[in-house]
């Protein structure tokens, strides 16, 4: 700048010594006016200023000339001398902000030519206001910046000079800014704000401070810029919770992503650092999952499962951070509270299985225990047996119950029983649950085995083969196992003198009874076996039952002729006297069956006779009686045949031949040579008793010993009777098997034993007939009472 004042001043001079040397003659004209003048407004006198006539200079054509191209800014009344202002004349425009404005400007006269210089010197006007380049000078200050920063404003631009120029600057009072105006070496000044207090953005985001520069000039003229500063955000605020503590509760069991609450934390900041995300803080492992939190919302929902009874409060700790990472932290306690979701526990403590059917009433078998993992009402617990079942609960200490008797058990009726124990809690709704308990009853043995029937009969035909089935016999013991295992014995008893076990046997196992050997019911009609069932308890019980064994007879047995004896063996003879009338009773056929009944009803048939109209027999009693008065012409010797028939089935019968003599005197008959037998028949009797006593005496004897033989070497003696029966008629009585007079046989008969060797070879023939020994041969016979068959 002062390069270009020298150079300008160095024209100026140069100027000037050329007009000094053109116009030495007149001196040259300067004058010094404010610019920015009206045009016509008048400078200065030229013609009094240079000394001239007025009225030379329009003689002399006085005019203002420019130089080069410059342009003409003023100009010359000729009329008057002055110089007026002929154009603007802005000092601004034309020297800037040069301190000193000259304009050359030439005066040329003529007659004689003359050049005079004319020096305006325009003066600076405060024309010009100071200027901010921009009306609003914008800032961005970041609230964190510290007190005293600097920040430099825009310069202010003023035209003017020198005084005109700014001179200074201010701004309005404001709480966070200083001004600072600062002299630039080269002259001109600048300002900058200071910060005088800091900047908090949550307060104010904006500020807006009104600058003005002004200058030195009269009037004083001034320039505004508005400061806009906006604060910038520093991450200087945490978020903050709206609670320091969230408290909520909760039912457990609720459905997954139930949202619990909502947690919110506020940050002053903005952006980032007012982008408040949320988590948890470290969770223990066994809080973990449990709930999860929306980091941009802070909803937390449940996440898994909740259970009262595992844990019934969770508090954890809430962190909400910033986007640049500041925290602050909250607790969220959240309490469970209980659902009734769990049915009561039964469990068996204990129990006494099986039960012996004779515990006493009122004995504890089992203990149970029921627990609810719920609390307060909802583990309340009420347990019953709703069965009807001889057992009851009884609240034992707590959770206890003992299961009690409370009737008598019975094995053979109940052999086990499924208790179900219903457990059910006051909850609501209420839940239940119920275990059924298998309790079996033990045996006793406690019942004896118990016949079918009270007694039995067994019916069996005589010459049953050993070994054949009776009958059988059942007893039942409703006890269990070895306790109703029925095991049949035969009670000792007595047959005829005989063991009963060498009648009959029973098999243990089955009940049946089997005869052990043949039956005659000859000699026996019925006997009673005393069958023992017993059980194999410890100690056994046992009954007793009676089988009454009826033997029915078979029709074994041919009729037996007593008399007259049979053919061949003896010959007797009945006289028939010749007097004797029509129907006049002449014999007798007696004859006997051992079989009884029908298989003993005798009828007696004449088969052949030598006059077949002489005789009848009675059909029943054997009674041969004249059916006409006998007459000369019959033949003295009559012989009949006569048949003995029983009347069993098939029937069997014997025949007889009887001889008759009509005649009043043996004598008559010579061929009949043993006739002397019938009338010494006393002294026949005496000498049978005799020779029957020796012979008997021998014949024992020898009995004893065959029958010792016979039984060792035959273990199953035969049941027989057979054989030839020699019997004087009046011994036997009359009516010995007849008939009554409605025809049906009433008998009452004793029984005979037989005993035989088997043989049956006949080699002597005895009877003795008071004692009913009879023997035939070495067939022995005893008889008792033998013929006690009446007609009534
Ligand atoms: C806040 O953060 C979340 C995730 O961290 C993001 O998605 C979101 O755009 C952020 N918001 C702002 C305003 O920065
Ligand atoms: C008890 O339950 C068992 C098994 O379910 C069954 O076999 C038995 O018959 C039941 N007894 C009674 C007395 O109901
Ligand atoms: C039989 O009864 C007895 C008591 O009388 C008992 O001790 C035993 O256990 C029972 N036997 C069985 C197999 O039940
Ligand atoms: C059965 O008979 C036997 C032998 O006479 C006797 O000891 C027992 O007591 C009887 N039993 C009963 C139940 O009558
Ligand atoms: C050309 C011009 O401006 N002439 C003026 C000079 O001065 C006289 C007197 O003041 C005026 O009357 C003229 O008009």
């Amino acid at each position: 700048m002062e390069q270009k004042a020298c150079s300008a001043l160095g024209l100026i001079a140069v100027l000037e010594i050329f007009s000094l040397v053109l116009h030495s003659a007149i001196g040259d004209v300067s004058y010094s006016f404010p610019e920015e003048m009206k045009r016509g407004l008048i400078i200065g006198n030229l013609a009094k200023d240079m000394g001239l006539e007025v009225g030379d200079l329009a003689a002399r054509k006085a005019r203002m000339e420019t130089d080069k191209n410059s342009k003409r800014y003023c100009d010359l009344n000729l009329s008057t001398g002055d110089v007026i202002v002929a154009d603007r004349i802005d000092r601004e425009g034309l020297c800037g902000k040069k301190s000193s404005c000259l304009l050359i400007q030439e005066l040329v006269l003529e007659d004689p030519l003359e050049l005079h210089r004319i020096s305006l010197h325009v003066q600076d006007v405060n024309d010009n206001s100071p200027q901010f380049k921009k009306n609003a000078i914008k800032f961005e200050i970041r609230e964190s910046a510290d007190k005293g920063s600097r920040f430099r404003l825009d310069e202010a631009y003023d035209a003017d000079i020198g005084l005109n120029a700014i001179q200074e600057y201010s701004i309005e009072e404001n709480e966070n800014f200083n001004l600072n105006v600062v002299a630039k070496s080269g002259g001109g000044k600048y300002s900058e704000l200071v910060l005088k207090k800091e900047l908090d953005r949550e307060q104010k985001k904006e500020l807006t401070v009104v600058l003005v520069a002004t200058d030195g000039g009269s009037p004083q003229r001034s320039g505004t810029a508005v400061i806009l500063v906006t604060v910038l955000d520093a991450n200087d605020n945490a978020p903050v919770f709206s609670q320091a503590v969230y408290k909520t509760s909760l039912p457990e069991n609720s459905p997954l992503d139930t949202a619990v609450v909502t947690v919110s934390a506020t940050d002053a900041d903005e952006g980032v650092n007012g982008n408040v995300s949320y988590e948890f803080d470290h969770v223990s492992d066994e809080n973990n999952n449990v709930f999860s939190i929306d980091s941009t919302s802070g909803e937390v929902k449940v996440s898994r499962m909740l259970d009262y009874e595992e844990k019934t409060s969770y508090e954890m700790q809430i962190t909400a951070k910033d986007g640049l990472g500041l925290v602050s932290s909250s607790t969220l306690i959240i309490e469970v509270t209980d659902v009734n979701d769990n049915a009561p526990v039964i469990s068996i403590k204990s129990l006494k299985n099986p039960v012996p059917e004779n515990i006493q009433l009122g004995t504890e078998v089992g203990l149970i225990n029921v627990q609810d993992r719920d609390s307060d009402s909802n583990e309340k617990v009420r347990c019953s047996i709703q069965q009807i079942v001889p057992f009851k609960l009884v609240p034992s200490i707590k959770n206890y119950y003992s299961v009690v008797t409370t009737g008598q058990l019975d094995r053979e009726i109940v052999s086990d029983y499924n208790i179900t124990i219903s457990a059910t809690d006051e909850g609501s709704p209420p839940l239940s649950s119920s275990k059924t308990v298998h309790l079996s009853v033990a045996d006793i043995n406690d019942n004896p085995p118990v016949f079918e029937e009270q007694s039995y009969s067994a019916y069996v035909s005589e010459n049953n083969k050993a070994g054949s089935t009776l009958c059988s016999v059942t007893a039942r013991d409703p006890d269990w196992r070895q306790n109703g295992t029925v095991i049949y014995s035969l009670l000792p008893g007595e047959v005829n003198g005989a063991p009963m076990s060498s009648y009959v046997s029973v098999n243990g196992d089955t009940g049946v009874i089997h005869a052990v050997r043949s039956f005659d019911y000859e000699q026996f009609r019925s006997f009673k076996v005393h069958v023992m069932a017993r059980d194999n308890g410890s100690p056994p019980l046992s009954s007793n039952v009676s089988i009454s064994v009826f033997v029915s007879d078979v029709n074994d047995n041919s009729p037996q002729i007593l008399y007259p004896a049979p053919e061949g063996s003896s010959f007797m003879t009945e006289l028939v006297p010749k007097a004797a009338h029509g129907g006049s009773l002449v014999s007798k056929v007696i004859s006997v069956d051992a079989d009884s009944g029908q298989n003993a009803w005798l009828s007696y048939y004449i088969v052949k006779s030598t006059d077949p109209g002489l005789f009848t027999i009675g059909l029943h009693s054997g009674e041969i009686r004249t059916q006409r008065d006998i007459s000369e012409a019959d033949s003295m010797k009559q012989n009949l045949i006569v048949a003995v028939k029983d009347n069993g089935q098939p029937p069997l019968s014997a025949t007889c031949a009887m001889y008759l003599l009509i005649s009043d005197n043996l004598a008559e008959v010579p061929e009949l040579k043993d006739i002397s037998y019938e009338e010494k028949n006393s002294n026949l009797t005496s000498y049978l008793i005799i020779a029957l006593v020796c012979v008997s005496t021998f014949f024992l004897t020898f009995i004893i010993i065959i029958l010792g033989v016979r039984f060792c070497r035959r273990r199953k003696p035969r049941l027989l009777f057979d054989g030839a029966v020699a019997i004087p008629g009046a011994y036997l009585p009359p009516n010995y098997a007849d008939v009554d007079g409605t025809g049906t046989l009433r008998s009452s008969y004793n029984y005979d034993a037989y005993l035989t060797t088997g043989s049956r070879t006949s080699d002597f023939k005895f009877f003795v007939n008071h004692n009913n020994v009879w023997l035939f041969g070495h067939y022995l016979f005893f008889q008792s009472g033998f013929g006690s068959h009446t007609v009534s």
